[in-house]
């Protein structure tokens, strides 16, 4: 066996359950935002779907929702001419036992899910949670169990139930106690079964947005009151966690948002570390450190914001820090104060970089990113690392009942190489669980055809498709990288 990654390195794949489970309204099941958020496609944005006082529907661009909310009146709805696909996900709901299979087959170590909020509490203020959701989770980290593969559990991502979206979402202090009493009953429920918690999905996107050329100031002072409930609602889940069961290990999880200066104009340089700072760092830097950072005083005066935080909402960001540092990559931008043309990315985009290539959905591929996101953070947060979210998302082929995507093995394979440079320079990394590694629904998109998984599954973006699951090149190739701890990667040429 080759000693190539450390002794003990997780490799696995990451899902989340409001792309995969589907059965939105099964056993209990509440809605979420996701469930009101129709397709869309590369060029045309999802739309939240809402009606207005008088019935009439309201067609909202997400990324309008999110930046400034709802229009005075109107109230979510599942209008019946439109196309919600998350709604079905791939129904892993019915396919669970066949899917955690594959991924053994894989050799998969260590599997990233999330739990879905409204699937434990419909609305999130039930004072129980809903036992039919409970019971399917157990079922599932038991079969993980059976094949040695280790759940690393994200409690909340991107599923707020939608009773607390409406009645205020993350500005209000009843979602913080709610959260804290879903985190609760699944630490005490799982108690034995789950020992690694991921708190909040790229908790950072919230403040990340407010760097945004154009973004309203008011609206930055609402993101930055909306941002400190969820790190104290995260604090406070890591201590009940670490009470609970001091075998917990308790993470965040971060968009790692890289952007380069794209010229070296030194007020690029420190444009793009001011950038760097709100959009990547904000965030960790409390969850590691326990403690507001210093630069956080200019985006708060930018933005008007009097942060007039409880005593006791610091003490618990002091007694909540984090076990170790997970975080998503898939791409780097640049940032210029001489360049308005805007590049595409993971949520939030800056400019191009004529030095990479883009993949089909207009992502700048940065291999060499991903090294510099590792070695930043091994050294800024002195944690364990976690790369929980990677990869190539790709349109794929059936030729002849088989799916050649060796572009994806490529786009894996200079990641990897990327991985063993940082850990070769002295990052602490600890493992590799690249994003949908079997399809599913697109967060950005809605899309089906935007995949990154190893394993296809059938199903098209207009809800066709037999939920047929079927492995591609890359799921062998992976199995390979697993088999030899990471040297079938490092031995082969860079595509
Ligand atoms: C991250 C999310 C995931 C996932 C991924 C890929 O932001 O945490 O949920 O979807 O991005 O992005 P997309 O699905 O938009 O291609």
């Amino acid at each position: 066996m080759s000693t190539a990654f450390p002794e003990n390195f997780m490799w696995g794949g990451a899902t989340a359950a409001n792309q995969m489970e589907g059965a939105w309204n099964e056993d209990g099941r509440g809605p979420a935002l996701t469930d009101v958020t129709t397709g869309g496609t590369k060029n045309s944005p999802r739309r939240i779907t809402m009606q207005n006082e008088k019935g009439e529907k309201i067609l909202l661009n997400k990324y309008d929702y999110l930046n400034n909310g709802a229009p005075e009146g109107a109230h979510f709805a599942v209008l019946d001419d439109c196309f919600y696909p998350n709604h079905d996900g791939i129904d892993f709901y019915h396919h669970w036992k066949e899917d955690i299979a594959l991924f053994a087959e894989m050799g998969f170590t260590m599997f990233r899910m999330s739990v879905s909020w409204p699937r434990i509490f419909p609305k999130g203020i039930e004072e129980k949670p809903n036992e039919k959701g409970l019971e399917f989770y157990h079922s599932v980290f038991r079969e993980l169990k059976e094949h040695n593969i280790e759940p690393m559990v994200t409690i909340y991502h991107f599923d707020l139930p939608l009773y607390l979206e409406e009645h205020g979402g993350w500005s209000e202090r009843q979602t913080v106690d709610c959260y804290v009493k879903y985190a609760r009953t699944l630490f005490e429920e799982f108690k034995g079964e789950v020992n690694c918690w991921l708190t909040n999905n790229e908790i950072n996107l919230g403040v990340a947005i407010t760097d945004m050329d154009n973004f309203p100031k008011e609206r930055a002072a609402v993101k930055f009151r909306e941002m400190h409930n969820q790190l104290v609602a995260s604090a406070k889940a890591v201590q009940i966690g670490h009470l609970i069961d001091p075998a917990n290990r308790i993470g965040c999880m971060i968009a790692a948002i890289v952007t380069y200066p794209g010229t070296c104009d030194p007020k690029d340089v420190i444009r793009n570390m001011h950038h760097m700072e709100t959009a990547f760092f904000y965030c960790s830097d409390v969850m590691c450190f326990g403690e507001y950072p210093a630069y956080a005083k200019r985006m708060w005066d930018k933005a008007d914001f009097r942060p007039e935080f409880t005593a006791e909402d610091l003490a618990d960001l002091k007694n909540g820090t984090v076990d170790f540092y997970s975080f998503s990559y898939y791409n780097s931008n640049t940032m210029s104060v001489h360049n308005d043309e805007k590049a595409s990315g993971n949520l939030v985009g800056g400019n191009g970089n004529p030095y990479l290539k883009n993949s089909e959905w207009g992502w700048p591929m940065d291999p060499l990113g991903l090294q510099f996101v590792l070695e930043t953070v091994s050294d800024r947060y002195k944690k364990p690392v976690y790369i929980v979210e990677n990869g190539l998302g790709a349109e794929d082929r059936i030729v002849d009942g088989l799916i050649h995507d060796d572009y994806r093995i490529a786009y894996l394979r200079e990641h990897i190489q990327a991985i063993k440079a940082a850990i070769d320079n002295g990052a602490d990394v600890r493992g590799y669980l690249p994003w949908g590694c079997i399809d599913l629904v697109s967060a950005s998109t809605g899309e089906m055809r935007k995949r990154y998984g190893m394993i296809y599954v059938d199903r098209d973006d207009e809800g066709n498709g037999t939920f047929a699951r079927m492995k591609k090149d890359s799921f062998f190739w992976y199995r390979k990288v697993i088999e030899t701890n990471g040297a079938y990667a490092l031995e082969e040429e860079t595509v």
